[in-house]
Parts: structure tokens; C-alpha cells; sequence
């Protein structure tokens, strides 16, 4: 079976694995875990930021800044396809008690204009405007990069009006490959960053949030109470030293097959691919072949290719360490064949 529903069904490499077995291990919750204070360490010099947190989860990353960053009442700004919106069950409402305000983004970009909108003026009748939230790569805008450029006006025009912002960096080493920048920059332009191990870099399970000593020190808090604080966690820390000191260049390898893939799907008669293809998501648009996304993506397995929906009429691909350029062939066979199939 070919797997691209998402990067993150990636197997750990046997390197890592025996990274496991090997990880010096303590206790995490006493601050005694030598492969996690490691990593922890090694996550903050790379992002460029004071501290870091080893985190289960892209999502409880994504949590553990805003709970440490907002107050229960304040109203926070995303964008209206972001991860956080979207796909986290609403926790941000349940947990930390704030509201969302959404604004309508290009490419996972946010305009200055737009965002200067939507923060709240100083009335009484008002929520406090406490955190903007963006993504990149942005995963429903199909892996966009949002440019350093548009990062910069974000930030600047939050810390202008004194809003702190968190970038949802799930696969920030994804963008930095993209738009040929250092983590260190990327990560410049925001107060927080979340970035998963457990995606394109291949861990297991994990990620990492990162900002201020101060922030850390509230969200290690937060993810106790939440029921994150793991014990002999070194041994998932371990694979997720590996992920950043060795996954990371090869990235451009999953950009390109994922560009190799959206052209071999171009050339099949009604599929249309709909995104800029700037890193390891292909979306496509099946309208034309009068299916259904269950149906289709039933066809895709009995030919041996997993794919998710993405909306309606929408397929997403994503390419991965685990799928190589004769994979994707493969992956382009299927689909022409499903075609036959639906054309007979
Ligand atoms: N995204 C998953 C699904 O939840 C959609 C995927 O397969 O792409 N931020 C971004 C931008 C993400 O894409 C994801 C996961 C997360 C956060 C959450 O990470 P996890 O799954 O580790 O909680």
C-alpha cells in the first residue's frame, strides 16, 4: 500500500529505533531526563529562541501557547483555515476560554489590512484581543509558504497594538526548504512556534514549542495539568533529536516528488490540481469526474493508494520519507487506472 494521507504515517528509521533503545533516560517531570533536556536545548538554539518544550503533540504545542499566552474572555485572531480553527475540536474555546476571530487569508497569508481590522479597539464592550495565531506551511492552503515577507507585516502589526502571536510551525522545516530561509528566521517572526517531529521529519510521536524563558515555564505548567508531563520520555526524545540534526535537508526530496506527482496528475483528463505545490501536499480537484470523495478514495485503495478528503470534491496527497519517486508512479498509475475504470 502506498501511503500518502499524510506525513505524518512515517515509521521511525532503524537509526532512530536503536536511538531509543540506547536514550539515557531519567525522570521528566523532575527536569531529569537527559535526552530531553538535550533535545529541549537543541530545539530552542535552532529556533532561535530562549527555551523549548518537548510536547506529545502538533496539537497540544498549538494549545500550551495559547493557554500561556491569553486569558479566559479574550478573543484570538486566526486565519479561517487554520489548523487551530479547524481541525483541533475546539479546544482552544474548552480549554484556555477564549474566542476566535477568523480572518480569510491567500495562500495561508494574512494581509496587514485585514489583520489590523480585526483587532479590538479599547472599548469596554469588547473582548482583549490577546494572540494572533498563523501557520506555515499552511496545511489546508495544500502546504503553502507563506512568505518571510508576510510573516514580518503579521507580527510587526500584532506587536504594534502589543498582541503576542504564535506560528503554527507543524512543518516549519517545510517552508524554511521552500523559501530557502533558516529556521532561525522563520522562527524570528513570532513570539511562540510549534514544530512537529512527527511529520516530514519522521519521530514517531512529538513536537516542540518554543518562545521566551517565561512563556516556557507557564506552558511546562499547562501541559501538566493538561496530563502531558511524561516520565522516561528520553525515549521518544531521542528519535527527535535525529529529526532535527538529520531529516531536515532531505525535505526537498518529498517537494519534489510531490511535484513530480502533480504533474503526472495534470496530465489525467479532468483532475485539476488546485495549489501551488510550493512543498510535499498535492491537492486535487475531482468535480469533473462526477464522484464522490468516498467512492474515489475507495477506487484509489483497491489500487493500492491511500489518500484523504479535503473538503468537498477535494483529495489531498502528501509525500513523505516513506514514499520514494518509483512509489509515486505508482500512486500516478493508480489514478490513471481508477480513470479508466470510471470512464468504461
Ligand atoms: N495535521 C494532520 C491532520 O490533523 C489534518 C495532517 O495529517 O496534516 N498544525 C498543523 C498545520 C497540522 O497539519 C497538524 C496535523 C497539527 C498542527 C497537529 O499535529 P498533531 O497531529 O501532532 O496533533
Amino acid at each position: 500500500m502506498i501511503d500518502l494521507r499524510s506525513d505524518t504515517v512515517t515509521k521511525p528509521t532503524a537509526e532512530m529505533r536503536q536511538a531509543m533503545y540506547d536514550a539515557e533516560v531519567g525522570d521528566d517531570v523532575y527536569g531529569e531526563d537527559p535526552t530531553v533536556n538535550r533535545l529541549e536545548e537543541l530545539a530552542a538554539a535552532l529556533l532561535g529562541k530562549e527555551a523549548a518544550l518537548f510536547v506529545t503533540s502538533g496539537t497540544q504545542g498549538n494549545q500550551l501557547a495559547v493557554l500561556s499566552q491569553t486569558a479566559p474572555g479574550d478573543e484570538i485572531i486566526l486565519e479561517s483555515d487554520s489548523h487551530i480553527f479547524y481541525y483541533e475540536g475546539g479546544a482552544v474555546s474548552a480549554l484556555a476560554g477564549v474566542q476566535t476571530r477568523t480572518v480569510q487569508g491567500n495562500k495561508g497569508s494574512i494581509s496587514e489590512e485585514l489583520l489590523q481590522k480585526a483587532i479590538r479597539g479599547n472599548d469596554i464592550h469588547f473582548p482583549d484581543t490577546s494572540l494572533v495565531c498563523y501557520e506555515n506551511t499552511h496545511n489546508r492552503a495544500g502546504g503553502a509558504a507563506v512568505p518571510l515577507e508576510n510573516m514580518k507585516r503579521i507580527y510587526k502589526t500584532a506587536a504594534d497594538a502589543g498582541i503576542k502571536v504564535h506560528l503554527d510551525g507543524a512543518r516549519l522545516f517545510n517552508a524554511a526548504a521552500a523559501l530557502n530561509c533558516s529556521i532561525d528566521e522563520l522562527a524570528s517572526w513570532c513570539d511562540t512556534v510549534s514544530v512537529c517531529l512527527s511529520k516530514g521529519l519522521g519521530s514517531p510521536a512529538g513536537s516542540i514549542l518554543a518562545g521566551s524563558a517565561e512563556v516556557i515555564t507557564k506552558a511546562r505548567k499547562w501541559r501538566k495539568r493538561l496530563g502531558g508531563g511524561m516520565r522516561q520520555a528520553g525515549i521518544l526524545a531521542a528519535p527527535g533529536i535525529l529529526s532535527l540534526t538529520k531529516m531536515t535537508e532531505r525535505l526537498r526530496t518529498d517537494h519534489e516528488n510531490a511535484q513530480f506527482l502533480a504533474q503526472g496528475l495534470r496530465q489525467i483528463k479532468g483532475l485539476k490540481v488546485i495549489n501551488s505545490v510550493d512543498t510535499n501536499i498535492v491537492l486535487i480537484d475531482i468535480s469533473a469526474w462526477e464522484t464522490t470523495n468516498e467512492a474515489f478514495i475507495a477506487d484509489l485503495k483497491s489500487e493500492g493508494l491511500l489518500a484523504v478528503g479535503f473538503g468537498e470534491n477535494i483529495i489531498r496527497f502528501t509525500t513523505h520519507y516513506d514514499v520514494n519517486r518509483g512509489d509515486i508512479e505508482k500512486a500516478i498509475a493508480a489514478v490513471n487506472k481508477i480513470k479508466k475504470i470510471q470512464m468504461a
